[in-house]
């Protein structure tokens, strides 16, 4: 069994390439963090060679979780060869990884990726000669257009069994003269492993190379004597004089190897960019992206569809062909009614939003595919960055309008651990492809389906996200410079369908798989307590279990204006799946009313709430705790059940007050008169106030002997 791994830059390619080598179809995105786990895979045709797709990385300096992911792997597991994968059309910046593999001793060959678009832009490598100065193969491919990437795994093959490395960088004079010193000083600490990394490492002050090789004290203090004496000669700190280094040789390889088409011009998307990223344009330009995005969902194209789905097809057809059916075999009333009344009900409500989710999920699939959403995370890292939050923060919510969980995930890509925390906590406010149904009955039952409701909801989710970013890093538990963003822009194009279809089913498909299972699972559970008494006798909804432990807890929602038993309800089970607020309406609005006479539920929810109630409803779904897979991806995030807590707390608390203030303002503001709601709104609206406009809490960074970057409370 032979390893390969595919190591490089974010954007460079790795998951093209790994798809196309091992068949498989891992997600294929154009922001940093789409592959925040190493993957593995068999190569197709010989299934003995494991190919490992490691995060997207810039350095093997553990700076950020993913960073650490690709180090560990590379160092503890050591795969018998690496595929450097370089971007062509930027083989300055990736080259700086290549330098640092080379120190590493990995036996390695370098996969000259996006061979294609360098040559568009006019970009000449000399990959022979950069092969010699590396001191090992370097592959040209095109990993998108299948070209070059066998080859490049059957060098690296061939590599592996020759036993062959590459050159490692030689530094200057100066520098390889000190870590000829450490050498000396940590070769017995080494033993086997290897020297010359350890001892760039150790002078770099690296923590986790000091871990493994436990020094003495006097040993790192002789070492420490040695830096301290070179720091002080170069005038720099360490880690900058090897990153220099590494730049010099990455510079001297390039001069060599490479040659820039000097009258290059702007290309299309450069052109494109210079409106949709432009200071002023940027952000109205993406206001209305999204307004047309939930027009054509929510409004317009989806509703058409989705009105049909409910109306006929699960108003009408569905309840009346498995009625016939039930009757005609003779099927057990009880029986009916969970069929028809649970399920039909509960799992037809959600289902019937599939059309409207189908037209979003094609809106965002067609926005990320063209390159547009990339865009999008580089306009918000300038917005966010005023309130000291980072672009980077970005990623995750955009990840997160599908599904939450893997926008939970994509926050590893953040360094600092106060920022990845308040990422965390903060990305499921965005309404996921699960709320869609929420938002669409709401607008569709109380606002005759205005596209202003659904683009309402998207905007309060990114202000909550930016009101809690700057609340939180106004503490002490959140403070600290906002995490750097660096992102490659690719260049725009035009999407395939196929592409746009595929990214479209990927989100649509776990939604249509939950309709089958976790939702399946609670509308019986939520027939079953609506259709039994606590004696386990069939009785009338408003004297049900349900009924029962709705109306206990229903008081705590009246001051946000839906007090009402069952809308209670709806809110807790949204928390086993958020779809689920949707079926629990289904089923104890649409209460033998779809099986008795097929008339579908929304005149009974017009009945119940008023606009604004409806909309306080909405607004509390789509900030509070989210469903329990993704808690469960906070919990593994966080690493901690403190944090997971904190994290339900604060969203349930902030939906919790958002809602009482659109209800409590807005019935002030339509003639309601001042109650002791209002009272309770003006003081959470002061409070607000006031975390916003407070000062922040502030740090410094303090020297100490032995730990000059700890950053102490002033
Ligand atoms: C997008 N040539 C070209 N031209 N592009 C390539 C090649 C190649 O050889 N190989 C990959 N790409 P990942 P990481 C995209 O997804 O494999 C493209 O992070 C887009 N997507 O198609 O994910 C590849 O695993 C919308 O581009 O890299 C992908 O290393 C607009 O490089 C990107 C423009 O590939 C990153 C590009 C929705």
């Amino acid at each position: 069994m032979t390893t390969i791994a595919l190591a490089g830059n974010p954007n460079s390619g790795k998951t093209t390439m790994f798809n196309d080598i091992t068949g498989s179809s891992q997600y294929v995105g154009n922001w940093p963090g789409v592959t925040v786990e190493k993957k593995e895979g068999r190569l197709k045709g010989n299934k003995d060679i494991v190919i490992q797709d490691l995060p997207g990385i810039y350095s093997l300096s553990p700076y950020s979780p993913e960073e650490a992911v690709a180090r560990n792997y590379l160092f503890n597991e050591r795969p018998d060869l690496v595929i450097d994968i370089v971007d062509a059309s930027n083989i300055e910046r990736n080259l700086y990884l290549t330098s640092q593999l080379l120190e590493a001793d990995l036996p390695m060959a370098v996969a000259l990726n996006m061979i294609d678009a360098a040559k568009k832009r006019n970009i000449k490598i000399d990959a022979n000669r950069l092969g010699e100065l590396l001191g090992c193969p370097v592959i040209e491919t095109s990993a998108i257009k299948s070209q070059g990437t066998r080859e490049a795994v059957a060098r690296a093959i061939e590599l592996a069994s020759s036993g062959d490395r590459a050159k490692p960088p030689v530094f200057s004079d100066g520098l390889e003269r000190v870590l000829r010193e450490i050498s000396d000083l940590i070769r017995d600490a080494v033993g086997d492993g290897n020297l010359r990394w350890y001892a760039i490492q150790v002078f770099e002050r690296d923590a986790e190379a000091a871990k493994t090789l436990k020094l003495s004290a006097d040993i790192a203090g002789e070492i420490e004597k040695r830096i301290a004496a070179f720091e002080a000669e170069a005038d720099d700190d360490s880690e900058s004089i090897v990153t220099n280094e590494r730049y010099l040789f990455v510079e001297k390889l390039v001069s060599e190897t490479v040659v820039f088409d000097t009258n290059e011009k702007l290309t299309p998307s450069d052109k494109i960019d210079r409106i949709v990223t432009n200071r002023i344009l940027a952000l109205p330009i993406f206001l209305a992206v999204m307004f047309l995005v939930y027009f054509l969902s929510i409004s317009t194209v989806g509703t058409l569809l989705t009105d049909w789905v409910n109306d006929v097809l699960f108003g009408e057809w569905v309840p009346g062909v498995v009625k016939s059916a039930l009757v005609a075999i003779g099927c057990a009333d009880w029986l009916q009614r969970l069929i028809l009344d649970g399920i039909v009900a509960g799992v037809g409500a959600v289902l019937g939003f599939v059309p409207q989710m189908m037209v979003l999920f094609l809106c965002l699939a067609f926005l990320e595919d063209c390159g547009y959403m990339a865009r999008i995370a580089f306009i918000m890292d300038r917005i966010f960055r005023r309130f000291g939050l980072s672009g980077k923060s970005f990623i995750p919510i955009l990840i997160g309008t599908g599904c939450g969980v893997p926008g939970i995930m994509a926050s590893r890509t953040i360094e600092s651990d106060a920022d990845r925390r308040m990422t965390v906590i903060t990305t499921t406010f965005i309404p996921c492809g699960a709320k869609l149904p929420i938002i669409a009955l709401i607008s569709g039952a109380l606002f005759s389906n205005s596209a202003l409701i659904g683009y309402s909801a998207y905007v309060a989710g990114i202000a909550a996200i930016i009101v809690s970013g700057i609340v939180l890093k106004k503490t002490k538990l959140f403070a600290g410079e906002a995490s750097p963003f660096v992102m490659e822009l690719p260049a725009y194009h035009l999407p395939t369908v196929k592409g746009v279809l595929v990214h479209m089913w990927d989100r649509a498909k776990a939604f249509i798989k939950k309709a089958g299972t976790i939702i399946l699972l609670a509308t019986i559970g939520v027939w079953f307590l609506s259709s039994f008494d606590w004696h386990l006798r069939m009785t009338a909804t408003e004297d049900s279990i349900l009924a029962d432990i709705g109306r206990a807890i229903a008081p705590v929602f009246s001051p946000l204006g839906w007090g009402e038993w069952k809308a209670a309800v709806a809110a807790i089970t949204g928390l086993i799946a958020k779809e689920n607020v949707v079926g629990t309406f289904g089923i104890l609005y649409g209460y033998e009313e779809v099986a008795e006479t097929g008339v579908e539920y929304w005149g009974q929810l017009q009945a119940a709430f008023t606009k604004l109630a409806g909309y306080s409803l909405l607004i509390f779904n789509l900030l509070c705790a989210p469903c329990f897979a993704a808690i469960g991806a906070v919990r593994r995030e966080m690493m901690s059940a403190k944090w997971t807590w904190f994290a339900i707390g604060y969203q349930t608390a902030l939906a919790y007050a958002a809602s009482l203030m659109i209800y409590q303002f807005g019935s002030l503001f339509s003639g309601g008169g001042f109650t002791a709601g209002t009272a309770v709104a003006c003081v959470l609206l002061a409070l607000l106030l006031f975390l916003l406009f407070k000062r922040p809490y502030r740090a410094k960074i303090e020297a100490r002997a032995g730990d000059p970057r700890r950053i102490d409370a002033v």
